[in-house]
């Protein structure tokens, strides 16, 4: 199985990275984990308590349950991966069945910041953006998609996102085997990418 783990601040292109990436490549052969689906359990938390949690905080990810997957997909097992809600800001309670591939690729702002998921990948790939450019995407999709207001997030980009990124985030482009630029000149990185994967996979 081949690892790749992709990393870069909110907002940085991450998902769009993957979705190019996995263009025409063969459908099945490679899956998607996103650390998204592994923040901790917080379910003896109140709603209120729950969003003063720090969420770009590394402690904040349930490292060990994703480690655990991880290595039980290498060993050719399925795992359950838990359904996560921005909304509630909690697991759901759903699990989604997932089957190992050929090819894994683990996305995620923090997922370089555990050195033991970072060891266990073969490929660590940082997604950079510059800062307003991210704001801006992250403004535009918590409004329209996680039902936050203006005031909202910007306050949490200043008081959290901001400094969390620059303590965990953008330190870890030092163990990052290659940068991808998110914008229209990212063709080619993308592309390396995928020749080789399909190299993995012939
Ligand atoms: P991406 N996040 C939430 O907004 N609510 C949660 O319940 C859990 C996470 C956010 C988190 C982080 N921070 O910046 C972002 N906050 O999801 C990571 N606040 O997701 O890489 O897609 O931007
Ligand atoms: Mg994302």
């Amino acid at each position: 199985m081949l690892i790749i783990g992709i990393a870069g601040g909110t907002g940085c292109g991450k998902t769009t990275v993957v979705n190019q990436i996995l263009e025409q490549l063969p459908e099945g052969e490679v899956g998607v984990i996103s650390q998204d689906s592994y923040y901790k359990d917080t379910t003896h938390l109140s709603y209120d308590e729950r969003v003063k949690i720090n969420f770009d905080h590394p402690r904040s990810i349930d490292f060990e349950l994703l480690t655990n997957h991880l290595k039980a997909l290498k060993e050719g097992q399925d795992i359950n991966q838990p359904v996560y809600s921005f909304i509630k800001h909690n697991r759901t309670g759903d699990t989604i069945l997932t089957h190992p591939r050929e090819v894994m690729i683990v996305e995620g702002i923090l997922i370089l910041t555990n050195p033991e998921l970072r060891d266990m990948f073969d490929i660590k790939i940082f997604v950079h953006a510059d800062s307003d450019e991210r704001l801006i995407r992250r403004l535009k999709r918590d409004i329209s998609e996680r039902g936050r207001d203006l005031d909202e997030v910007l306050s949490r980009y200043q008081n959290t996102l901001k400094p969390m990124h620059q303590q965990f985030i953008e330190p870890m482009k030092a163990y990052a085997d290659i940068i991808i630029p998110n914008n229209k000149y990212n063709t080619v990185a993308v592309d390396i990418v995928k020749s080789i994967i399909n190299e993995r996979l012939s």
